[in-house]
């Protein structure tokens, strides 16, 4: 396993932060690149303004809970973690939670529950949720374990909370592979994706993977068919944004949004004609992933977590962060969370 720099422990955090905060003025309206661009641009005269920060939302709100629960506890804790997300959501309400997700929280809180996964097992008459709840906020896994599977045990554990199909909670375990596999430092997309791939595989391939995909009419393996999808659209290059959003999607469904961030990180590696030639990558990514339009801040803050573990915090740009709401803490905990991350790994 490669030594892993403190840079992309921060990195990573500050990358999910800028995406939330600057993807979500863009939530659900009509994008277009220039649109996004000229925003962008305007981060730095805003920055020198002392303007109010852009707030985080949900997306950030729900990777704090389960920062704070890891640096806490010496064991993963799921009854601590349904309770941060319960308090969270209690006291700050107003930042943009899923439509059913509200529900799992008042059920956590009335205290009726002794087992915390029964309320998510409960949404949509039994199904559970498929959105991309559990992907959004899952970076702190993958940067408090080094262990591929732990990492997967506890993407999987903190995203049954609220999401109990296999289509929410298996979109939290691809995104926490790819910032895990992001962390290791520079190599080939084919290799990036073949690790993904290979992990899906047996991922997808348990019973209730399978049964929950039939039962949504998906097909078998429909996060590993999206990864090939994937390797299809880079090998091909200047696929247009319409194409992109068309097969891999930009929507609320974990399934049409995490292989989207995924393929914007890789696409992003090279520059993107669309894009000024003065971005780095990281900038380049988080502007391609907004100007797809749709669930503009998860995407973005799934894709921003991903090439910042990669990047390392050198590509975040001051003005960018000096406007999102408490980059301080995505600093401080970034440095909290290598430190883990490292006693972790010299332990095992
Ligand atoms: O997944 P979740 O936490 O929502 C995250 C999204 C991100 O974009 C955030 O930025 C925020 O805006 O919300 O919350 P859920 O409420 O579990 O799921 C989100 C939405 O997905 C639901 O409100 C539904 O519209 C849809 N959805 C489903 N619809 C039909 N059948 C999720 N699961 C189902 C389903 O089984
Ligand atoms: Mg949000
Ligand atoms: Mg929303
Ligand atoms: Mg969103």
């Amino acid at each position: 396993m490669a030594v892993c720099k403190v840079s992309s422990f921060r990195g990573a955090l500050l990358g999910a932060l800028l995406g939330d905060c600057l993807g979500a003025v863009f939530e659900g309206l009509n994008t277009t690149v220039r649109s996004v661009c000229q925003f962008l641009d305007r981060l730095d005269k805003r920055s020198k303004e002392g303007k109010d920060p852009l707030m985080y939302t949900d997306d950030t709100a729900m990777a704090r809970s389960i920062i704070q629960s890891v640096l806490a506890n010496k064991q993963f804790d799921t009854n601590d973690l349904a309770e941060r997300f319960t308090e969270e959501y209690k006291n700050d309400p107003h930042r943009g939670y899923g439509m059913a997700v509200v529900h799992v929280f008042e059920k956590i809180d009335s205290g009726e529950y002794d087992n915390v996964f029964i309320p998510a097992k409960e949404q949509f008459d039994g199904r559970g949720s498929y959105g991309n709840g559990a992907a959004m906020r899952v970076v702190g896994i993958p940067l408090a374990y080094p262990s591929i599977q732990d990492t997967i045990k506890y993407a999987k554990l903190s995203g049954q909370l609220t999401h109990a199909s296999s289509l929410g909670y298996n979109g939290g375990i691809l995104q926490a592979l790819a910032v895990h596999y992001a962390l290791q430092g520079e190599q080939s997309k084919d290799t990036f994706l073949q690790h993904l791939l290979d992990h899906m595989q047996e991922v997808e391939s348990d019973e209730k993977s399978c049964s929950d995909a039939r039962a949504l009419e998906l097909g078998e393996f429909p996060f590993c068919n999206k990864l090939k999808k994937i390797k299809e659209f880079l090998e091909k290059g200047n696929v247009s944004q319409d194409n992109v959003v068309e097969e891999l999607g930009n929507g609320i469904a974990a399934l049409e949004s995490v292989p989207t961030a995924i393929y914007s990180f890789l696409r992003c590696m090279d520059p993107v004609e669309e894009l000024p030639q003065e971005y780095n990558n990281l900038q380049r990514t988080i502007a391609f992933c907004i100007s797809l339009g749709g669930d503009t801040d998860t995407i973005a803050t799934m894709a921003g977590a991903i090439a910042g573990a990669y990047y390392g915090e050198e590509q975040v740009p001051l003005s960018w962060k000096l406007c999102s709401e408490a980059y301080q803490d995505a600093e401080l905990w970034g440095e909290k969370l290598h430190q883990l991350y490292s006693t972790r790994m010299q332990s095992s």
